[in-house]
């Protein structure tokens, strides 16, 4: 059959499984619109390209699946980029598909023409320019192969118009490969592992994304109540580890808990699986978990001593190794140990306000946590908010917080939401956003009007930049400067001018009924919430500072 570039793709998108697929056309990928037109895939046009790369991402990291994202040359791509280098940091499975100017004219400066290849090489686990119709028979499978396998992340495939307009002879499509190999770690190393595990008394777990890539939640599971090892967790891999067992610890680090700093840092064995020691997590690394011994698994050699000296490490899939790993530990109660644990859990707990006053953050996080149920998908943007919602809300399943962990990149709530929820179509999303975040995608308020998805949006809005407003008052003397908005928006108002539903949670008794109205209406809707401007998110740790050197969270920066 007489295929062009552009049905080639379409077709290989539909044969891989891809079933929505947001972006923007322009010149240079009209072809490859042209080929959508007869197919099924539904088009989800955003406002944004960045929102079309976190629609993407909010697909990927709810499901595992990779997930595509369209955009033209040029300007497309530039608003493309900041969705790309955030789904490196957190290794998410997408693939970018760009238009660029025709082959003849890259390099000459033509309209809309930047370097994607270029631009997009330190922000992508790979990258290919396309230079005529049949490498795409090669690089989309390889594409696809790349991005999900392993340590997962973003495939850029660049596409020359004249390559998507060319129509070349096509015997049989190419399949995609779904096997990948069995990562099989020398028993001589899980030995090592698994000595060092039943001979230490302290051993505590500190997990990551690696856990929720590898699907071995359940494994961590066995191994952590099997041995009784307590679980610390990054911001990625909150979920792995269900709230609600006796020995999760929630998030260390930077804005952890005092108890699990301490614990952590009590540990003589720090079991590592599926983290790469970012210094949200370790803080100074050079004075973290100062008496343990380290035991590194993840599947990115590259990870392994880069940050912290591993005594014992294994390169390769966590869930494999696990497998391997868990018959040869021994049932331990730890019974020393444990009530060490406990005994700091009671002397260093997570503070909650009595006040149910839900103008206060963490009193209204802790509002949205008791009205969610064990399905409910959360996203959130970044800054306080974010952190109130990592150390508050229950979670009960890896892949059901979204969040923008590495890069930290405001205006991911939204756009992640509309992906997540487009791709659980009988699931609740939940963004909670603040109101400097909402503002850097608030026009996919449109996009989530027209698709009429069952996204909650929630803004905990102070008035301020709150995360770089609390930073001034601690670490520059109070001298807020660009950190208070001067002017708060009526943002009930834009969202209903969008088409979307909205509430306001008024200061008074009934912000806790209309919160659960609004969390149970029908389709979407937006939900301002003001809340205090001078909260602060405690315990933190100082840049620079040991964990255990954190600043408040003691209890008493709020009267009830
Ligand atoms: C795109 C982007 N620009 C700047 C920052 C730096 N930054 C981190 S948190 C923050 C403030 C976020 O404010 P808001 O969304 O209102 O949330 P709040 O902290 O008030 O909850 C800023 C500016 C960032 N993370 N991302």
């Amino acid at each position: 059959m007489k295929l062009t570039g552009a049905e080639i793709i379409i077709k290989m998108l539909e044969k891989y499984g891809i079933e929505k697929i947001a972006g923007i056309p322009g010149g240079t990928n009209l072809p490859l619109y042209n080929a959508l037109y007869f197919s099924k895939i539904e088009h989800i046009l955003v406002r944004h390209e960045q929102a079309a790369g976190f629609i993407a991402q909010g697909m990927a990291r709810s499901t595992g699946h990779t997930a595509v994202c369209f955009a033209t040359s040029g300007p497309g791509v530039t608003n493309l980029l900041t969705a790309i280098a955030d789904a490196k940091l957190d290794s998410v499975p997408i693939v970018a598909i760009t238009g660029q100017v025709s082959t003849s004219l890259i390099g000459s400066d033509a309209f809309q023409e930047v370097d994607t290849y270029g631009m997009t090489i330190p922000i992508t686990k790979h990258n290919f320019l396309v230079r005529k119709a049949e490498e795409l028979l090669d690089v989309l499978p390889l594409a696809f192969k790349i991005a999900s396998s392993g340590r997962p992340g973003p495939v850029v495939v660049d596409v020359p118009k004249d390559v998507q307009n060319e129509s070349i002879e096509v015997d049989e499509l190419p399949d995609f490969t779904t096997e990948y190999p069995d990562f099989q770690t020398p028993f001589r190393e899980i030995e090592k592992a698994a000595e060092m595990i039943n001979q230490s008394h302290r051993p505590v777990l500190y997990i990551g994304g690696g856990i929720v890539h590898s699907k071995a939640h359940k494994l961590l599971i066995e191994l952590a109540k099997k041995n009784n090892i307590p679980v610390s967790a990054t911001l990625m891999g909150l979920g792995c580890f269900p709230s609600e067992e006796p020995l999760a610890l929630g998030m260390l680090g930077m804005h952890g808990a005092r108890y699990t700093n301490m614990i952590v840092e009590e540990a003589d064995l720090l079991i590592a699986l599926g983290v790469r020691f970012d210094d949200r997590a370790t803080g100074n690394p050079n004075k973290f978990c100062t008496n343990a011994t380290i035991l590194h698994i993840d599947i990115d050699k590259a990870e392994i001593d880069k940050i912290m000296k591993a005594n014992c490490s294994i390169a390769g899939d966590i869930g494999t190794t696990l497998k391997q790993l868990i018959p040869l530990i021994k049932d331990n109660k730890r019974k020393t140990w444990m009530n060490r644990v406990e005994k700091l859990k009671n002397e260093n707990p997570f503070y909650l306000p009595k006040s149910e006053n839900l103008t206060n953050p963490k009193s209204l996080m802790r509002a949205i946590g008791q009205l969610i149920d064990h399905d409910t998908l959360i996203t959130t943007d970044v800054g306080q908010h974010q952190m109130w919602a990592a150390q508050i809300l229950p979670f009960f399943k890896p892949r059901n917080f979204l969040t923008s962990g590495g890069l930290g990149t405001m205006g991911f709530g939204l756009p992640a939401a509309i992906g997540a929820a487009l791709a659980n179509p009988d699931k609740k999303v939940v963004c909670i956003s603040g109101d400097g975040s909402i503002m850097m995608n608030i026009q996919e308020l449109a996009t989530l009007a027209e698709l009429g998805l069952n996204v909650k949006v929630i803004l905990l809005n102070n008035g301020h930049l709150g995360l770089v407003r609390q930073q001034q008052e601690f670490l520059y003397n109070k001298n807020y400067i660009a950190s208070k908005f001067i002017k708060n928006m009526n943002f009930a108002a834009i969202a209903q001018a969008f088409g979307i539903r909205a509430y306001e949670l008024e200061n008074d008794a009934k912000a806790a009924e209309t919160l659960a109205t609004a969390l149970n209406c029908e389709g979407p809707c937006f939900i301002n919430a003001p809340i205090d401007a001078t909260d602060n998110v405690t315990p933190m740790v100082p840049p620079g500072k040991a964990n255990i050197e954190m600043i408040g969270g003691l209890g008493n920066e709020f009267e009830d």
